[in-house]
């Protein structure tokens, strides 16, 4: 471990590089322990830089083993070096030429930034800051250079080698048993963009013809003997080429398309020009391994890596305050792909909860943070739910304001003007001002500062005069007093009790729309002929609180009426929040069987036409949820029983509809798997069905739970099965989780999700059957997925056990993160984030919750990582 005081960086200091590097020619030879690496970089004194300037090229842990400046030697006075600096004080004020030596250890690399080994397979990952981990660079996303790559190992370990950008030249290293790869990138990018492969792989392949008539071969490599899970990762690296030409009129620029799926990596996937790189955990799918929900996470990522090619690599960042630029505006466009794939709504509704579960705590809690934030110690803690999630929000706001056309302009002409360029938010907004002609100055502000906005709305009805008016009031929490009004989008509709009231209009409202842009305004309908339930918010067209003074009865007419999707399921979810909430405050909850009765209705009427909506009108509000409303003094406890609470009742009143649906969806034996989103639906309706009759009934969820484990033909309903299980403490259970545990033990993603549902079984028991796992012989400390499965699924999902009061949940996951700082402090730092909502609770679990914090700040030796999430944290 290391210790460092990390210096912050701002934004307002960026400078530009006083230096350039155009070109980059490696030559990397590869060895388990012992790579060299020879980069000449073609540098030249930056026109916009400070004239003789030193030349301050950034290492990480790097030794240095030659250097020679246009072809000769330089000498220990012409030159510093140590592991995370090269200095040349007088550079030569001309281009010159720096040929630079280093040696590399990747089997000895455990943070996974750099180049490292996984499984034996040699690997990279460079963002943000890993390609000084290879070799001393201008490690900064606005240095933009062409790379030429040559790779070299030996055949029989490395058959495959692969670079950035077309291959260019391959061959034997005549009498070594090594061979040789070169590739070439003709598009400039920053070094956080290089990427390499070596090892042994299987390939799936196939061509694609683009647009604009080039034949690009897409190919996807996987561990040996996995290939025949790589089918559907080939085909949505096909689909989204094809979409990002329709949708956006962006094609693939090179020859070829690589993705790579290695078992060790820190993130999700890597979106390196021309070779992705992913964790195998969003590539691998068979039906008898990969859910439902990893279908359609792999679909997802797989899309979000492809769009990045224009989103980020042919316009990149001018420095990592823009980091929302390329990652907001990709998840944007990865949301769209799948809404596009899949449905709409239901993809609306899934996109909001993982918004409200993961960025709205975020950002109300001690590490929340600007979309574009100013300042960072460790850019990697930086990748963010309120840097993807919230900035992919913004851009879709951009579009409700501007409209489908201009928004599609504003979108090429920034491709256009910023293509091979390093862009800033304000480069974005450009484009979209031209392309609309509307002022977005004071639209700027959503990336300016942090905090979840609230809006507050009530209605008044003039019987007489046939108006209905709707007075609007925002604030920002956690914004600072000085912050200005936001421009939100509010798009709305009024609904009556036998349906939509279309006669309505107002001046201020345009296509369904009203801005409101001031702190306070109002909005009057005309021709509104009886009392009207105002839908607000509709498709969650702004990522705000909404508080209105609706009763149950109002929002159960949106539940039967509302012509927006999301905001019927919004309804159902409001009407169970505030039911758990009353239940938490030991106030009545008579209104439930009135929602249980509409539900009814609700699946008598609509369940089979759309199973997937029906579905996620079942699914309550997670613990998380209601914590989140609730807001101050949560007692995980109380939230968890009242959610079992309305679970017991659902179950029970409609248990009869929720039968007979089962029974109905069930499919037909024989049917072919398929992953689409028609077959998901059916399967998560029955699942969830599943999941509230055994809430009501331990005997009958258990029969019925071992009965879909024994007929699963896919691991969807297998592991619904195990997960209703595992709520149903017995011998049920245990039997279960062992017969699951021999069936796939040589399947690690499988095992996985084993260990995940036993980290979330939410009882007494659980953080010792969790210290009991951490020896099981497929848990391994070194392989963040296994770590992420086992604590953080435990830490996230499990909110009485993580939370208990004598804090030994804390100190599991306490122990863990100083454990692998060591190691992976990349990782470590991720699984301390889920302390984030720690103020928010009752106070004694918070002194608990902070002491264990202050213990792990007061560690000597914190990595950079862990010690800027700790330190923030109790701040
Ligand atoms: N740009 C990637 C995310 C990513 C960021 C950092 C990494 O370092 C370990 C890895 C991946 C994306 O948005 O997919
Ligand atoms: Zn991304």
């Amino acid at each position: 471990m290391r210790t460092e005081t990390p210096p912050t960086v701002r934004l307002e200091d960026y400078r530009p590089s006083d230096h350039l590097i155009d070109r980059v020619e490696l030559d990397i030879r590869l060895d388990p322990h012992d790579t060299r690496v020879t980069a000449t970089l073609a540098l030249r004194p930056n026109p916009v830089g400070r004239p003789g300037a030193p030349l301050v090229l950034d290492g990480d842990d790097l030794t240095l083993l030659a250097l020679e400046l246009d072809g000769q030697a330089l000498g220990p006075d012409a030159y510093r070096a140590d592991p995370s600096s090269l200095t040349l004080s007088t550079p030569p004020q001309r281009p010159f030429t720096l040929r630079i030596e280093t040696r590399l250890d990747p089997t000895a690399n455990t943070r996974l930034m750099g180049l490292y080994r996984s499984n034996s397979v040699y690997c990279t990952q460079c963002e943000a800051d890993g390609f000084r981990r290879i070799t001393y660079f201008l490690d900064r996303p606005d240095v933009l250079s062409i790379y030429t790559t040559r790779i070299e190992a030996e055949r029989e370990a490395a058959p495959i080698l692969l670079g950035n950008g077309n291959p260019s030249e391959a061959g034997a290293v005549p009498g070594t048993g090594r061979h040789y790869a070169v590739w070439h990138d003709p598009m400039p990018k920053p070094a956080y963009l290089f990427a390499l492969v070596g090892g042994r792989l299987d390939r799936v392949a196939k061509d694609f013809t683009t647009m604009e008539g080039r034949r690009v071969e897409i190919a996807v490599y996987v561990e040996p003997g996995k290939g025949d899970r790589a089918a559907y990762a080939l085909d949505a690296v096909e689909r989204s080429m094809a979409w990002d030409e329709t949708a956006f009129g962006r094609a693939y620029d090179l020859d070829v398309f690589n993705v790579v799926a290695v078992s060790d990596f820190n993130m999700g996937a890597m979106e390196n020009k021309g070779l992705n790189i992913f964790n195998d955990k969003y590539v691998l799918a068979s039906p008898e391994t990969a859910t439902d929900a990893d279908y359609a996470a792999i679909e997802a990522i797989i899309a979000h890596e492809y769009f990045h090619n224009w989103s980020g690599n042919r316009v990149t960042c001018r420095d990592w305050f823009q980091l929302c630029l390329k990652e907001g505006l990709t998840v944007f466009r990865d949301q769209e792909f799948s809404s596009d794939m899949r449905s709409r709504a239901v993809h609306r509704i899934a996109e909001v909860r993982n918004l409200r579960a993961r960025q709205f705590p975020e950002d109300a809690g001690p590490l929340a943070h600007p979309v574009r934030p100013k300042q960072y110690a460790e850019i990697n803690n930086f990748y963010t739910a309120t840097v993807y999630e919230k900035g992919a929000e913004i851009v879709r706001m951009l579009r409700t304001l501007i409209g489908d056309a201009a928004f599609r302009a504003g979108m090429d002409r920034y491709f256009a003007e910023n293509d091979g360029k390093a862009a800033t938010v304000e480069d974005f907004l450009e484009a979209f001002e031209a392309a609309s002609g509307r002022d977005l100055s004071r639209f700027a502000e959503w990336y300016e500062r942090p905090g979840t906005p609230r809006v507050a709305a009530s209605g008044s009805y003039d019987a007489s005069a046939q108006t209905y008016r709707l007075a609007f009031r925002q604030t920002r929490p956690g914004a600072g007093a000085d912050a200005p009004p936001l421009v939100v989008p509010i798009r709305l509709g009024l609904v009556g009790s036998d349906g939509p009231l279309d006669a309505a209009t107002s001046e201020r409202v345009e296509a369904g729309v009203f801005v409101l842009e001031a702190a306070e305004d109002a909005v009057t309908f005309e021709n509104v002929a009886a009392e009207p339930v105002p839908s607000l918010f509709r498709a969650f067209s702004a990522p705000v609180r909404v508080a209105s003074s609706l009763d149950d009865a109002a929002r159960l007419t949106l539940l039967r009426h509302d012509p927006d999707s999301f905001n019927r399921w919004e309804a159902a979810q409001r009407v169970a929040l505030g039911l758990m909430a009353r239940q938490v405050r030991g106030e009545s909850t008579e209104t439930a069987d009135a929602f249980v009765a509409a539900l009814g209705a609700f699946l008598d009427a609509e369940a089979l036409h759309d199973p997937a909506f029906a579905a996620q009108i079942l699914a309550l509000p997670s613990e998380g949820d209601l914590a989140d409303e609730i807001g101050t003094e949560t007692d995980p406890d109380a939230i968890f029983s009242a959610r079992q609470t309305l679970r017991r009742r659902l179950g029970t009143g409609l248990r009869e509809r929720l039968m007979s649906l089962r029974e109905t969806l069930a499919e037909p034996a024989g049917t072919p798997f398929s992953p689409d989103a028609a077959a998901a639906g059916r399967r998560a309706l029955r699942n969830a069905a599943l999941d509230l009759i055994a809430a009501a009934d331990a005997q009958a969820g258990t029969a019925l739970a071992e009965a879909q484990i024994e007929a699963a033909t896919n691991m969807t309903d297998r592991l619904a099965g195990l997960a209703t299980l595992a709520l149903l403490p017995g011998e049920a259970r245990e039997a279960a989780l062992t017969a699951f545990a021999e069936r796939y033990a040589d399947e690690p993603l499988v095992l996985d999700k084993w260990f995940a549902i036993q980290a979330m079984i939410p009882e007494d028991g659980t953080v010792a059957r969790i210290r009991r796992l951490q020896s099981h012989p497929a848990f391994a400390m070194t392989n963040p997925n296994r770590v992420r499965s086992l604590i953080g699924s435990f830490s996230l999902a499990n909110p009485t056990q993580f939370n208990r009061p004598d804090g030994a949940g804390y100190a599991l996951v306490a122990e863990t993160v100083l454990a692998l700082d060591g190691t992976n402090p990349q990782v470590a730092a991720r699984l301390m984030t889920a302390f984030g909502p720690w103020r928010r609770l009752e106070p004694g679990r918070r002194a608990v919750a902070e002491a264990a914090l202050r213990r792990i700040v007061a560690t000597p030796g914190l990595s950079r990582d862990v010690s800027d999430i700790a330190t923030r944290s109790v701040a």
